[in-house]
């Protein structure tokens, strides 16, 4: 099979650049079948080489050229394909790495990775997190991290008002929906409350309904967090990637915190969505 390589300067609006492999047939395809499809590689112009090599990668996965979980043309083939250097498809592929969109495994290569479902949380109703994925049809489940029952730290005294000596009901785990770890959450209740954490089942305000405890209010802060080592093994995306770390206090009606909860999300595939309506202008004026 006779293969060459060409290059063209297409001069439409912008000029672009295009790299292909052409087949003797015609063809124009890679030797996995798949990477190029039958379109020349188009590297997008402007900024560094590795960023449009970068760029081109994204825009294939977007439009579906490139599957989830489909491998990458070794460094070498794709520095022949985008007639850069190796040192350029380095650059580009550990940035996509480091973005999550692409896998290296050692000894077999680097992949597509597997695409994240993105999640939209609203941030005015207070919901779990089973109701959150009951209601956009997306199964849940969980993974044991820890449960059990503790002596209190002095930050869980005081957030969880407890008396000096009362125990604590700690609750982690990791979230899931299907095989894609979505989130870790770390709990702590009064022991009083949740005297034998293993009975929670799939959904602690479900538990906590059943006795007439589930929190009517809560305050949440979330802050922008690199996922660290442990983390991010657990939730499957590379150390240091964009997480949220989330903190919720929830209240019952009666003003008593029951819930000291403590997430980190991943970045990639949650946005939390807030309403926001025109304020009285006048409200929060200095007299
Ligand atoms: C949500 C809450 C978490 C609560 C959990 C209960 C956030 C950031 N966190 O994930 O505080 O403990 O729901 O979910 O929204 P469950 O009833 O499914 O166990």
């Amino acid at each position: 099979m006779v293969r060459y390589w060409y290059c063209a300067l297409m001069a439409r609006a912008a000029p672009i650049i295009s790299v292909g492999i052409v087949l003797a047939e015609g063809n124009v395809t890679d030797q996995s079948g798949n990477m190029f499809g039958d379109s020349p590689l188009v590297l997008p112009v402007g900024g560094p080489l590795y960023l449009q090599l970068k760029r081109w990668i994204e825009d294939a996965i977007k439009r579906g050229t490139i599957k989830p979980g489909d491998a990458l043309p070794s460094e070498r083939d794709l520095a022949l394909r985008a007639d850069v250097s190796r040192v350029t498809v380095r650059k580009a592929v550990q940035q996509l790495v480091q973005d999550g969109v692409l896998v290296q495994r050692h000894g077999s290569g680097t992949f597509v990775a597997a695409q994240t479902p993105r999640v939209e949380q609203s941030l005015s109703q207070l919901t779990s997190f089973t109701e959150d994925m009951a209601r956009r049809g997306m199964s849940v489940r969980a993974e044991w991290l820890d449960r059990g029952v503790y002596a209190a730290s002095p930050e869980e005294t005081v957030i969880l008002g407890l008396s000096s000596g009362e125990q604590v009901a700690r609750i982690a785990r990791l979230r899931l929906t299907g095989d894609m770890p979505l989130a870790i959450e770390r709990a702590s209740l009064s022991a009083s409350v949740l005297p034998e954490p293993t009975e929670i089942g799939d959904s602690l305000y479900k538990y906590l309904d059943r006795f007439g405890v589930r929190p009517v209010r809560a305050i949440q802060r979330i802050r922008a967090a690199n996922i660290a080592e442990a983390d991010a093994h657990l939730l499957q995306v590379p150390v240091g990637s964009a997480g949220l770390h989330i903190e919720r206090i929830s209240y019952l009606a009666t003003g008593r915190v029951i819930e000291l909860t403590r997430s980190i999300y991943r970045g990639d595939t949650y946005d939390f969505v807030a309403e926001l309506r025109l304020g009285d202008p006048s409200a929060g004026a200095k007299p």
